[in-house]
């Protein structure tokens, strides 16, 4: 088993692995930028290390400074959490050549399923149903015009490399076509310094539905149910819920089937996330495949009482899973609320300072994940993500009382929060009788 564990990680989901670390008898590193002095990570571990200045590239972002940091330590494990390099297949194969357990899958898979046409492929292959689109890499305007009256419009035009929204981009028609290719195609180079382009279909008005599975290193391969996350705005998740309300057991079971197969045909081993879109007619249709755990990884937790982070370092130090798919249950229903300090009546600026005040809620079904504390100073420099409330209760009614008899609790004083917002999309007629899709808060707020 791993004796001691660096978290190249900050905020709520440093602490969270630090906490299952603490359970397991597993001794923690924290880095840290000179940002995060006083962060709770960092004094939460047993060991911390200052690995540079607030700007990432210099800290979180650095492979060399959280390989040394590694090696300085004697920790034989990093977990990257999400975000920074938790998608990076350049870090988890650095970590493999350092002799380093990288909590996650191989660089390999890491790589393959990061280009997102590639993953598409291997799916088509698998018989994973993916959204109509073209078969390889497109590079020119003109071969995706002729892919597009293939495909039919609206077409989204997508970077290979792209996710959350970056270089991707809505073409109504051959008209406008062009115009859109080039716009994305350079966006892709931009951010990604590659301009492989793919189409897709344009879906419209559908849920986005994801399910998380987990594979060992003994080919087993299991699914826990799927999350609703079509409560966002701007590529940026608000609530989510597990399970979806839209889904019957059947289609569950058919869905969660097909997560297993699209899990195993990438050859993938730790947690991992196969994200669809759900068609109102019940049509699903593969989209990408997360290799990270996920922010909203809590809400899978409530309902099957399974810790992923344990898992996920059980399965790195080459554990078997102790349970099959028939031992999972799914039960109850979870939601989980992102509490950012910002300001939502000034565009969602980000709104950092020092926490004056703070109460947050508790009590049965009740689940804070937070790196906050009364004195703390947010700083200006990372994700405006500060806690993250979840709640389970037996039926998704009460769930939704309890998450608003919560959310009702929380007093953050000295920055602005998106608390207000959230308990306002909770009262909505709308999402209170689960009418939702991807376009939710565009079209309600
Ligand atoms: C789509 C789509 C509709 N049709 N692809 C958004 C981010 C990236 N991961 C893929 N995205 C989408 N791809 C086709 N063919 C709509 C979206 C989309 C979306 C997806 C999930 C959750 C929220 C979303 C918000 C806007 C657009």
């Amino acid at each position: 088993m791993i004796r001691k564990l660096l978290v190249a990680n900050r905020g709520e989901i440093a602490v969270r692995i630090i906490r299952a670390c603490r359970e397991m008898g597993i001794e923690t590193v924290a880095v840290y930028s000179e940002a995060d002095r006083e962060a709770l990570h960092a004094k939460l571990a047993d060991e911390a290390v200052c690995i540079g200045p607030a700007s990432l590239s210099d800290s979180y972002l650095s492979m060399e400074r959280i390989i040394s940091a590694t090696i300085v330590t004697g920790a034989q494990a990093i977990h990257p959490g999400f975000g920074f390099l938790s998608e990076n297949a350049k870090f988890a194969s650095l970590c493999e050549k350092c002799n380093i357990i990288f909590i996650g899958p191989k660089a390999e898979i890491i790589e393959r399923l990061g280009n997102k046409q590639l993953a598409r492929e291997t799916m088509q292959k698998a018989g994973v149903p993916v959204i109509p689109g073209s078969d390889r890499a497109v590079f020119d305007y003109r071969d995706g015009l002729h892919e597009a009256e293939k495909i039919g419009y609206p077409i989204m035009i997508k970077a290979a490399l792209g996710g959350g929204g970056k270089g991707m981009r809505l073409s109504g028609s051959k008209e406008d076509f062009e115009k859109n290719f080039r716009i994305a195609q350079a966006e892709a180079k931009q951010c990604f310094g590659d301009d492989a382009m793919y189409l897709e279909h344009y879906i419209k008005g559908p849920r986005h539905v994801e399910f998380q599975i987990l594979a060992d290193s003994y080919g087993n391969v299991v699914h826990l149910g799927e999350r609703d996350c079509s409560i966002q705005r701007k590529h940026q998740k608000l609530i989510e819920e597990a399970p979806c309300c839209a889904l019957s057991p059947k289609q569950r079971m058919k869905m969660g089937q097909t997560a297993v197969r699209a899990a195993k045909a990438a050859g993938y081993i730790n947690a991992g996330t196969i994200e669809f879109l759900l068609e109102p007619s019940g049509a699903f249709y593969f989209m990408e495949m997360n290799t990270r755990i996920q922010v909203e990884h809590p809400i899978t937790e409530w309902i099957t009482g399974i810790d992923l982070i344990k898992e996920q370092i059980r399965i790195a130090a080459g554990e078997k899973l102790t349970f099959s798919q028939n031992d999972i249950r799914i039960s109850g229903h979870a939601i989980e609320m992102r509490i950012n300090a910002e300001k939502p009546e000034e565009e969602f600026r980000p709104c950092p300072g020092t926490i004056t005040g703070l109460h947050l809620p508790g009590g049965k079904g009740i689940r804070i994940d937070s790196a906050i504390y009364s004195g703390y100073r947010v700083p200006p420099f990372y994700d405006s993500m500060i806690a993250k409330i979840s709640v389970w209760a037996k039926t998704r009614e009460e769930a939704i009382r309890k998450a608003r008899s919560a959310l009702g609790e929380v007093i953050i004083e000295g920055v602005d929060t998106n608390v207000d917002y959230q308990y306002g999309i909770l009262e909505e007629p709308d999402y209170q009788n689960g009418n939702v899709d991807i376009n939710y808060i565009e079209n309600h707020f």
